[in-house]
């Protein structure tokens, strides 16, 4: 049985990039997202090399499903893409609405939280495992209307650089991508509620926003270094995302 790697949030934009390309890897890949339509339709493309998972990183019991069907197929997990995330909103801390943060900490922090913990000990098990976890720029630093966010990729990094220490001397190790600007189908458009206007409006200009496939790029490269090499954290922006505020647009 081939190396298994399960990546959340599968259904679309980066997730799907990294489950196409951790199979052209050579990994048998669980992709997991709630929308088993999209998912049907990835796995489909994908082959044989390719497993669908419906499941709510919300959810224990969702969770629990899912490291179930994973044991199931039993091969070695030696990779989880923790993906599954976004963002709601684009208010003040003044005006934020704390459904709205609620909905990004469950999601970023907690999801993240479910998934690796149910994982975890087949990762250990299988005596190379590798936890890709996909953060954001909004984890190290802070923006207008980013409050929300930006408190929700924070917690998410100290899980993560926590995890990194509790894990030493175990052969799981701890990787964190942390993107900017990249243009997906639903990102923008989520974090909107469905504005297609705004959304576009984030990436006016900019001749070229990160793909999903440059960010699927990177977690393959990670996560086939030698085991030895831990990459412990890459920032990845567009050429044209000098910094979060300092973004050239042509016009
Ligand atoms: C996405 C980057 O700039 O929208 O995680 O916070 S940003």
């Amino acid at each position: 049985m081939q190396n298994i790697a399960v990546v959340t949030g599968a259904s679309s934009g980066i997730g799907a990039a990294t489950a196409r390309r951790l199979a052209t890897e050579g990994f048998h890949v669980v992709a997991a997202a709630r929308r088993a339509d999209r998912l049907a339709e990835l796995v489909e493309e994908i082959g044989p090399g390719a497993t669908a998972a419906q499941c709510d990183v919300t959810s224990d019991e969702s969770v629990a499903r899912l490291a179930e069907l994973v044991a199931g197929l039993g091969g070695p997990v030696t990779l989880l893409v923790n993906n599954a995330g976004g963002a709601r909103g684009l208010d003040s801390v003044a005006a934020g609405s704390v459904d709205d943060w609620q909905w990004m900490y469950d999601v970023n922090v907690l999801g993240t939280l479910r998934v690796t913990q149910a994982l975890l000990p087949a990762l250990e098990a299988s005596g190379a495992g590798t936890i890709v976890t996909v953060g954001s720029t909004a984890a190290f630093t802070v923006y207008e209307g980013g409050g929300g966010y930006a408190a929700s990729k924070h917690a998410q990094t100290a899980v993560v650089g926590t995890l990194r220490l509790e894990l030493s001397g175990k052969p799981v190790r701890v990787v964190e991508i942390d993107p900017g600007m990249v243009r997906t189908d639903e990102f923008s458009l989520k974090r909107f509620g469905g504005d297609r206007e705004k959304a576009d409006a984030i990436y006016d200009g900019v001749k070229e926003p990160l793909v999903a496939d440059d960010i699927a790029d990177v977690i393959a490269f990670t996560a086939t270094r030698p085991h030895h090499v831990n990459i412990d954290r890459v920032v990845i922006r567009p050429i044209a995302q000098a910094a979060q505020h300092k973004v050239h647009r042509e016009r």
